[in-house]
């Protein structure tokens, strides 16, 4: 599933984003930068020891990473260029500000990547795992805050930005959420 927003592209992929080829992966990561489960995991055993050496670094000069922030790092062994770790928010039953911070951990991982000449971009299902947000709440903020982000000011390039969902039920609830905004819009 796709749609043009813009200049740009918004694409839909069922997938592991292990093995993407856009310029930049975005890791659901934790605070601590060290690994972990799930995608994370999936995305230093795929990438090798370099990204770990980096994100080791940066914990080292900046501390723990506040959930909504982002960072990047190589991709070691990965095709892709860039990995930008964001920490997505806990699930406290929508009583944290979770929108918000889920909405900033896209917006941040963006602007990180065109400050970095990026010209395409893939993404997990960023806190629908582990961290447990619903995914029919979490799809249609992330599709909505990407499709405003490709609207925006920031986006003075055309990008290529594809969602890499896992599995079946979680492509269907963004695509969903794509289909919703369309009727917004119109
Ligand atoms: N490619 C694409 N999506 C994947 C892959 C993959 N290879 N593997 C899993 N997913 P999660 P979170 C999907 O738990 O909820 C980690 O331990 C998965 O099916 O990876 O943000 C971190 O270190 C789900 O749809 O991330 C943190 O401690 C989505 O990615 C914590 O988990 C997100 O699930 C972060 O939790």
């Amino acid at each position: 599933m796709e749609k043009i927003v813009n200049q740009s592209m918004l694409r839909l992929v069922e997938g592991d984003i292990t093995q993407e080829t856009t310029d930049a992966i975005v890791n659901a990561a934790n605070s601590g930068l060290m690994g972990g489960g799930g995608v994370d995991g999936a995305i230093h055993r795929a990438g090798g020891p370099k990204i770990l050496e980096e994100c080791k670094k940066i914990h080292a000069q900046m501390g723990q990473l506040p959930a909504g922030q982002a960072v990047i790092t190589t991709a070691g062994n990965m095709k892709a260029r860039f990995v930008i770790h964001t920490v997505g928010p806990i699930w406290h039953n929508g009583d944290r500000n979770e929108p918000e911070i889920l909405a900033s951990c896209y917006r941040e991982s963006l602007k990180i990547a065109i400050e970095n000449r990026c010209q395409s971009i893939s993404f997990p299902s960023i806190s629908t795992g582990a961290y447990g947000y619903p995914i029919n709440l979490a799809a249609p903020v992330a599709v909505n805050t990407v499709i405003n982000f490709l609207t925006g000011v920031y986006c003075h390039i055309p990008l290529l930005v594809r969602f890499v969902l896992f599995s079946s039920s979680v492509f269907d609830a963004y695509a969903e959420a794509v289909r919703a905004n369309a009727i917004v819009q119109e």
